[in-house]
């Protein structure tokens, strides 16, 4: 791989699948050498101090820096898996809709409206995008035990659904009366949905005295997913 990329000097990312690996390289030379543009996963940017092999891998952050980045699993819009979101991609969804042939297709991608299944909305919404380039507004509803919520684990009850706040952070407030000992569960869904939900079992909120407590359930969409989610209860009586 001496040269492989010699003064690719445009050259901005390099993807690769988990299965790739250095450590069979044995001539390098000058690999990265002139990728002035280079940029891996975690933000490792070109050093000419490095041009060889030994940084032929998935970046690891300063720790340890890679020129490579990890290939995702899915682009949400990316519906022939090719690394751009264009108008093929919109054909592609167009010709799986009309002949449910799966083949060059990634289903993770083409769900675009989030809401786990492949159809005729995600044409819209993909189309929504390519003109002006957002995705629409997700609807992040609380969806869980009765006891709190209302309703059963109810995927289309409105009254839980959660408001974004102007620092982008999500919210709802609920109130009740529990016995101590009382179980209380649940999840937040994606556009009605289970197909993109936390946390990936239930959240237990667990009533240790009885009295009337008031509830927020507060919600991250940018946060890692084991701090997606907080808790703030107040004893009110
Ligand atoms: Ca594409
Ligand atoms: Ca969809």
């Amino acid at each position: 791989m001496t040269r492989m990329f010699t003064d690719c000097e445009h050259l901005k990312t390099i993807y690769v699948s988990d299965e790739w690996s250095n450590a069979s390289l044995q001539y390098s030379g000058r690999m990265f050498a002139g990728c002035n543009s280079l940029v891996g996963g975690q933000g490792t940017t070109y050093d000419e101090g490095h041009v060889d092999g030994v940084y032929a891998h998935i970046d690891g952050g300063p720790s340890n820096p890679g020129y490579l980045t990890k290939r995702p699993a899915f682009t949400r819009g990316d519906v022939n898996d090719d690394l751009d979101i264009t108008i093929v991609d919109v054909s592609y969804l167009i010709d799986y809709l009309l002949s449910s042939n799966v083949s060059g297709i990634n289903m993770s991608g083409a769900d675009c409206d989030l809401d786990g299944d492949v159809s005729v909305s995600d044409v819209s919404v993909l189309i929504d995008y390519l003109l002006n380039g957002n995705w629409p507004e997700p609807v992040y509803t609380v969806v869980g035990t009765a006891n709190l919520f209302e309703s059963e684990w109810d995927l289309n009850d409105e009254r839980n659904n959660m408001t974004k706040g102007a620092d982008g952070i999500y919210r709802i407030n609920k109130a009740g009366w529990f016995p101590e000992g009382t179980e209380i569960y649940f999840k937040i869904v994606t556009n009605h949905s289970y197909a993109y939900s936390w946390p990936a079992e239930s959240r237990l909120i667990y009533i240790y005295e009885t009295g009337a407590f008031s509830i927020d359930i507060i919600f991250d969409p940018n946060a890692p997913d084991n701090q997606k989610i907080n808790i703030d209860m107040n004893k009110i009586f």
